[in-house]
């Protein structure tokens, strides 16, 4: 458990944490030095590593060539189960709860576990919550659940509540990969207030502002994906 460990020591004192995402589908391996070289000097303090559709062994493959070059946590953040590789250090364990499809509810998850005892890798069970963002993200397309409403809080915040009260680890309030708009402050905080366990915040961050809007709003980790694959330099602006 030193994975979640150390993301609950690191909030006890008040800290935020960011992750970079990346796509293994997007990424080009050749380079990986380069890049991650980026990330090692920059704020972000987890490795994320999924995507929506990604072709089998690639995720293996990326994670033990960015393994080589950081220190820096590896999670895998997997859209489906071929990417599940033990080369990472750990993995959110995700129930879409937003969603009912009973593959992504608990379907998949009896899937995995033949290949997860196979491996080290520290789960994290997490409540995954899919929010409305003003356009349609894959993560929508490809479990094709409805993400919910932006106007009722109330139901955001009973959907993560009861993610909670299942037992899970983590809260994700999602906007999807490249969601037009991030997160308002409003659902991220009325979903905080009601939490004992971290929130993971992410989808359509894309500046300094909209990333220190999601903190102050109570995101314990964010995670950010689009501005650096747009901008390798992104990171380094998020310097205080
Ligand atoms: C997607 O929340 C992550 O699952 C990151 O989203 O690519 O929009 O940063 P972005």
């Amino acid at each position: 458990g030193s994975i979640y460990k150390n993301i609950q020591d690191t909030i006890g004192k008040g800290e935020k944490l960011l992750a970079v995402l990346i796509d293994p589908d997007k990424f080009s391996i050749e380079n990986t030095h380069r890049f991650i070289d980026k990330v090692n000097k920059s704020i972000v303090t987890h490795i994320f590593v999924g995507g929506s559709i990604v072709d089998e062994g690639t995720t293996d493959n990326v994670v033990s060539e960015i393994k080589k070059h950081t220190n820096l946590p590896i999670v895998l953040f997997p859209g489906d189960i071929t990417q599940i590789t033990g080369e990472a250090d750990a993995l959110l364990f995700l129930s879409l709860l937003s969603g009912r499809h009973p593959d992504y509810l608990i379907g998949k998850h009896v899937e995995a576990v033949s290949k997860l005892t196979k491996t080290q890798l520290e789960i994290l069970p997490t409540g995954y919550v899919l929010i409305e963002s003003g356009n349609i993200t894959a993560v929508e397309k490809v479990t094709n659940t409805k993400p919910l409403s932006r106007k009722n809080i109330q139901i955001i915040v009973d959907t993560a509540k009861a993610g909670q009260l299942l037992g899970m680890k983590l809260i994700y309030l999602e906007a999807g990969s490249g969601a037009k708009t991030p997160l308002t402050q409003k659902i991220i905080s009325y979903v905080k207030q009601e939490l004992d366990i971290p929130l993971i915040v992410g989808g359509g961050i894309r500046s300094k502002v909209e990333l220190d809007n999601a903190y102050n709003a109570g995101a314990d980790l964010v995670v950010i994906g689009t501005a650096f694959e747009e901008d390798e330099s992104f990171f380094d602006n998020l310097r205080e």
